[in-house]
């Protein structure tokens, strides 16, 4: 009869069935935090089979310390933790401050907005885009949302002027920027982009 023994416990996260040898978690799993663990299976015909704990040490796993490729009675398993979706995308910054000025013609760059999501593959993909646009004209109370939009937003997050900005001089803008993933369950970040135009010093 073989008996199977985890060779090192490896803080618990799993466990070995002694007469099957099926692996079994013991905890719960977070790619982003660690997504490869090693562990080092001994079979044994000795039922009372001794196991020293090994911890990491001097850059080598606890595994890696165990296992012996000539030592045929250890196996070395590796686990590769699959990824959720547990990550929301997330604006570098909120509120983004950019200045323009008058003479901004169609397509010229007026700020570029960066997320991240940790997750990986498409749980880790979101899109751009542009919620809502709000003109403050200066004396008037309140602010309208222009149309057609100023502004368009590129899939790396440029945003760039889709409008000559001299007419909205002394204007300023609050552009609301979304990122939503791709993946369910589609979050979506926000932030704002404050959009002023430069002052000019006259002389
Ligand atoms: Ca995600
Ligand atoms: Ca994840």
């Amino acid at each position: 009869m073989i008996h199977y023994f985890l060779d090192g416990n490896f803080g618990g996260r799993f466990r070995v069935e002694k007469t099957t040898g099926l692996i079994k978690s013991n905890s719960t799993f977070d790619r982003e935090e660690k997504e490869v663990f090693e562990i080092v299976v001994k079979a044994t015909s000795n039922p009372d089979y001794i196991v020293y704990e090994r911890e990491e040490e001097q850059g080598f796993s606890a595994a890696s310390r165990s296992y012996r490729e000539e030592d045929l009675s250890l196996a070395l398993v590796r686990i590769t933790i699959a990824d959720v979706n547990d990550n929301a995308p997330m604006f570098l910054n909120d509120p983004y401050l950019a200045g323009i000025r008058t003479s901004t013609q169609v397509g010229d760059l007026v700020a570029a907005v960066s997320a991240t999501d940790p997750d990986v593959g498409d749980n880790g993909k979101f899109e751009y885009r542009l919620d809502a646009i709000r003109l403050f004209r200066p004396g008037v109370p309140g602010s309208v949302r222009p149309v057609p939009s100023p502004f368009n937003i590129s899939a790396d997050g440029h945003i760039t002027a889709a409008h000559l900005m001299a007419q909205y001089d002394h204007a300023r803008f609050e552009l609301h920027v979304a990122a939503k993933e791709l993946a369910s369950p589609f979050r979506v970040a926000k932030a704002v982009v404050k959009v002023r135009f430069f002052v000019l010093n006259l002389y």
